[in-house]
């Protein structure tokens, strides 16, 4: 499912974040000490190979709300922007944090010219922020920097499942009027 917004294509799909060839950078849910995991961020380190982690020793640790930018390596993109989203319940406030990712990871795009761009639903995994607010909390945001985005054109979310693709579609349409 596709919208688009000025001449922004927003759009929601269900799939692997880490097998996304069509989109310049990925975004990966990671941990402060950017190292590989599970969820997201185990996928993305794997499909990346070691390269990645040797990267970002060098730009960890980040602080929640926070985004930085390396290489894909052996990922069929340009680039990664790891994001360090909020743990529900204990990183607060956990909504400023959660809308602090996306912004930055927009930023960090907007000043890498990047033009397609792929998050996965930072901070619903093993860090417990429900879907539906973070979903929610993602979208709003997109909308509030859609005017301002001049290099990025393409947002897509990839969701893990089915259930999760459902719920983002609908929150998706009801936030921008569709
Ligand atoms: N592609 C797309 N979505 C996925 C994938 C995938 N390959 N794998 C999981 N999801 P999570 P977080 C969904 O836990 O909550 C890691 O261990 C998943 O169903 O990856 O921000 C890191 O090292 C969920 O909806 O990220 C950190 O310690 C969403 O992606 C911690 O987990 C995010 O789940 C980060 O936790």
């Amino acid at each position: 499912m596709k919208i688009s917004v000025g001449n922004i294509s927003i759009e929601c799909m269900q799939g692997d974040i880490a097998s996304r060839d069509e989109v310049e950078a990925v975004v990966n849910a990671a941990n402060a000490q950017l190292t590989t995991g599970g969820g997201v961020a185990g996928a993305i380190h794997r499909a990346a190979g070691p390269g990645l982690a040797k990267e970002c020793r060098t730009k960890a640790p980040i602080a929640p709300g926070e985004a930085v930018i390396s290489g894909a390596h052996d990922l069929p993109n340009d680039y990664v922007i790891h994001c360090l989203g909020p743990v529900y319940g204990r990183d607060e406030p956990s909504d400023q944090l959660l809308a602090s990712c996306y912004r930055n990871a927009l930023r960090l795009a907007e000043k890498h010219k990047i033009s397609s761009i792929a998050f996965p639903a930072i901070s619903t995994g093993a860090f417990g922020y429900p879907m539906r607010e973070a979903a929610t909390i993602a979208f709003n945001n997109i909308k509030e920097m859609a005017p301002e985005l001049e290099q990025v054109k393409t947002i897509r979310f990839v969701l893990f499942d089915e259930d999760d693709l459902a719920l983002h579609q609908q929150i998706m349409k009801k936030i921008f009027n569709t």
